[in-house]
Order: C-alpha cells, then sequence, then structure tokens
C-alpha cells in the first residue's frame, strides 16, 4: 500500500502493466486500528511531511509531536505548518512558535492563511521539483485549501469546519498532485488515530533532549519518577523541559513498547503452545499403546 510503481502503457494508454515496484526508502506508517498489533502503511519514498496544524482550535504540542515520530521513524524529513493565521493576532501567534521551539522542535515553521494568502508563497517556494511531499493533519485544518491555493486553480473539494474546529473528513482518500514546477504533492484525509508501533527511533530523535538527559541518570534503568539521581527530573525542576514534553516522551515510549511486549510475548505464547502440542501428542502417542 502506497507503493511507487513502473507501469508500462500498451496501447495509446488504455492498457497498462505494472512491471516493477520501487523499493522504500522512507515510509509512513501507523498502528492498524484496534487491538491487532500490526503496521499500516500510509504511503512511500515521501520525502518531506508537512505536518499541518491550525493556529485555532486544533493547536496542540503532544499531536505535534506524534506526528514528528510518525515522520522520523520513517526517515522523513518534517517541516511544520501552521496555518489559519487570519483567526489569531501576531502575539499569539509568536506565543505558538515558542512553545513549539520550548519542545525542542528543530524542524522548520511556516505561517500561513488560505484566506489572506499571507505564506502561502513561502510554502511554493520550498517544494522542490522531483521531490514528494505530503500534507499530515486533522481534518478542518485546511490541507486541501492550501494544495488548491498552491495548484492555483485546484478544484479539490474542502470542507467546512464545527464550531468546535472540527473538520468532517472531507478528503476520504490520498490524491497525488504535479506542481506547476514539478514537486509531487499528496494530500491525505485528517487521521484521528495516530497509534504507535516499535517507533523507537522516531522517539529518540523527536524527544532528543529527554533522551540525552535519560543517559545522565544514575541508573541506566530509571524510570524518571522518583529514582535518586535522576537528571531527567532535575531538568523539569530547572525548568529546561515542561511537564508535558516529558508526560508525552513516556507515554510514547510505553505505547511503543506495549507494542513490542505484546509481539513478542505472542510469540512465546504460540511457542509455549508448540511446546504443549508436542508433549501432548507424545503424551497421548503414550497413552494409546497402554
Ligand atoms: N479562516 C481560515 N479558514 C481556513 C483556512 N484554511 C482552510 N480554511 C477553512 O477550513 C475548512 C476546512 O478546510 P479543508 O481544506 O477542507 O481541510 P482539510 O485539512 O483538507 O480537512 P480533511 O480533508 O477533512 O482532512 C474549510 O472551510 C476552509 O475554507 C485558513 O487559512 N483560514
Ligand atoms: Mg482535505
Ligand atoms: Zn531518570
Amino acid at each position: 500500500m502506497g507503493d511507487w510503481v513502473g507501469v508500462r502503457y500498451r496501447d495509446a494508454g488504455t492498457q497498462a502493466s505494472i512491471h516493477c515496484v520501487l523499493p522504500r526508502r522512507s515510509f509512513l506508517r501507523r498502528k492498524a486500528a484496534g487491538r491487532d498489533v500490526e503496521f499500516q502503511m500510509i504511503a512511500a519514498n515521501i520525502d518531506v511531511a508537512l505536518i499541518v496544524q491550525s493556529c485555532h482550535f486544533d493547536f496542540n504540542i503532544p499531536r505535534i509531536e506524534r506526528y514528528l515520530v510518525m515522520a522520523r521513524d520513517g526517515r522523513i524529513e518534517p517541516v511544520m505548518l501552521l496555518t489559519k493565521t487570519d483567526l489569531v493576532s501576531p502575539e499569539t501567534l509568536e506565543r505558538l512558535i515558542a512553545q513549539i521551539r520550548l519542545v525542542g522542535v528543530g524542524a522548520p515553521v511556516f505561517c500561513l492563511s488560505n484566506v489572506t494568502g499571507e505564506g502561502v508563497d513561502q510554502v511554493r517556494a520550498l517544494m522542490a521539483p522531483g521531490k514528494t511531499y505530503c500534507l499530515l493533519g486533522s481534518s478542518g485544518v485546511g490541507k486541501t485549501t492550501l494544495i488548491n491555493r498552491l495548484l492555483g486553480d485546484g478544484d479539490l473539494e474542502t470542507g467546512a469546519v464545527s464550531h468546535t474546529g472540527e473538520g468532517r473528513h472531507t478528503t476520504t482518500r490520498r490524491h497525488l498532485m504535479r506542481l506547476a514546477n514539478g514537486a509531487l504533492l499528496i494530500d491525505m484525509p485528517g487521521m484521528r488515530e495516530l497509534g504507535m508501533l516499535g517507533a523507537d527511533v522516531g522517539i529518540e530523535e523527536t524527544f532528543a533532549d529527554v533522551a540525552a538527559l535519560a543517559g545522565q541518570c544514575r541508573f541506566s534503568d530509571c524510570t524518571h519518577d522518583s529514582e535518586p539521581g535522576c537528571a531527567v527530573r532535575a531538568a523539569l525542576e530547572r525548568n529546561d523541559i515542561t511537564e508535558q514534553h516529558l508526560r508525552n516522551y513516556l507515554k510514547l515510549r510505553k505505547e511503543s513498547e506495549f507494542h513490542d511486549l505484546s509481539l513478542s510475548e505472542r510469540r512465546n505464547k504460540d511457542k509455549a503452545f508448540g511446546r504443549f502440542m508436542h508433549h501432548y501428542k507424545k503424551h497421548k502417542g503414550g497413552a494409546d499403546k497402554d
């Protein structure tokens, strides 16, 4: 799912056959919905993930961190886009950017309004020919509206937002578009669930500040709860990191590990069941002889 394929057209574009699947250089995936311990591939070979949040209702630091983990884990370069700047004051916008920087986000942050058009040219300028970009973000933040603006004459369907600012999942499937300069852009439906699964690399990179501190704790298995010599809690007391940032790090780690654990637990159970069957058959075999 989401792979790139080479196709060969037979006659005048009416018939084509797939003759190769390009190897995955990067990937975007999440935990499949429900209790399944499985991945769901969303897209492959994306160069840059444009993580979109609105500076109005939608703004949420833990969600930004979650998207960053997803992108980094799949070896995709993240860029932050803050939309709907027309709905907030310049002071509020500055405060939001400061909040993003405070949690150690080094990725570029672009601010724009699809209504006034402010900032849209800067986004267009960052998109390089031949590279592939995808838009990630909740429903209603203005992903499709931005694409229409970038395309100039785009006519993709956009939707209204409710009074809470939540969108109605107007985009229901992925669309791939080509901008005038040759950059490729994928519009995605807004995602409700962004489950983590074995995303250790993405977590350690996104929370590099906490990970570095954790390396300085007295105990190598420190849970950063109440152990003596905990460098993470010391940083928290000095206000070097925020409580929310630490809480989200621990939460994502646990979520990611929990799934790793349930995978290995499942394997162990399979093994135990195999052993049980082996003994059972042997025993039964013996009993039959009696
Ligand atoms: N005020 C304001 N409204 C915007 C802006 N960008 C988009 N909107 C409005 O927000 C609503 C949702 O926009 P969409 O582009 O459909 O949002 P989306 O992110 O594609 O949503 P899904 O397809 O559901 O994931 C529409 O009514 C847009 O007109 C903006 O910069 N400012
Ligand atoms: Mg949309
Ligand atoms: Zn610690």
